[in-house]
């Protein structure tokens, strides 16, 4: 017998966000050792870095891509592009295990398919976070984001259709994946400053994949 450190924990289980929008708990968790592996993976072809915002401010998140478009930003704008701006060269293929969980994780949340064109790698340190947004530069608003959080936990902030509107907070945790459809899609969000700690399998680093349709 083995037991499982995390058998008492949730899994599986549809926890519904808002309208269009699901967490589904510790669904990537029995994958995460493998999903880690393909981010180191990516990262030592495509390294993480912290871009620049529109603004002129350095990203506290560092960021990296995979699959055929990657999320940039830089002084001239954000944007989708196919080729890595550090190494002029395409982006890492999307791997295998990362399609997958993509495929599955939209299919438990009730969306038949999702082929993402793009992969966004978002790392964070303690104190890195993301400041209220909306994702409106993919063409296909209609595709559901999915969102996977890997090692320390972190606290999302969900709000509605405008900026200053009300919010809601909501811990990720590891293995945890979310799927952002319908009206929440263009939902405004953020994440809070990252806590200080020390996970198992990422050491002091929360990491987040979202999958993305652009065309
Ligand atoms: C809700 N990432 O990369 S994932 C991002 O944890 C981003 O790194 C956060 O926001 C992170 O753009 C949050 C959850 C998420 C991602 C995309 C969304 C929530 C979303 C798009 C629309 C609505
Ligand atoms: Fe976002």
């Amino acid at each position: 017998m083995c037991p499982d450190l995390f058998d008492d924990l949730p899994r599986d289980e549809l926890e519904p966000l808002a309208d269009g929008a699901v967490v589904l708990r510790g669904y990537a968790r029995e994958r995460a050792a493998q999903l880690l592996l393909d981010v180191a993976a990516v990262s030592a072809q495509a390294p993480f870095r912290h871009l620049i915002t529109p603004g002129g401010k350095r990203m506290s998140v560092a960021m990296s891509n995979c699959g055929p478009l990657g999320w940039v930003s830089d002084t001239r704008g954000y944007r989708y592009d196919a080729c890595d701006p550090l190494s002029q060269q395409p982006w890492p293929a999307l791997p295998a295990s990362f399609a997958q969980l993509a495929t599955d994780a939209a299919q438990r949340a009730g969306y038949a398919s999702l082929h993402p064109d793009a992969c966004l790698v978002n790392r964070y340190a303690p104190g890195a976070r993301l400041t209220l947004h909306q994702d409106r530069d993919e063409r296909d608003v209609r595709a559901p984001i999915v969102s996977v959080s890997l090692g320390l936990p972190a606290t999302f902030v969900f709000g509605g259709f405008t900026r200053s509107g009300p919010s809601r907070r909501v811990r990720l945790t590891h293995g945890d994946v979310v799927v952002w459809g319908g009206a929440s899609r263009l939902a405004y969000h953020g994440v809070l400053p990252l806590a200080e700690g020390e996970h198992p399998a990422t050491g002091a680093f929360r990491y987040n994949l979202t999958f993305r349709k652009v065309f």
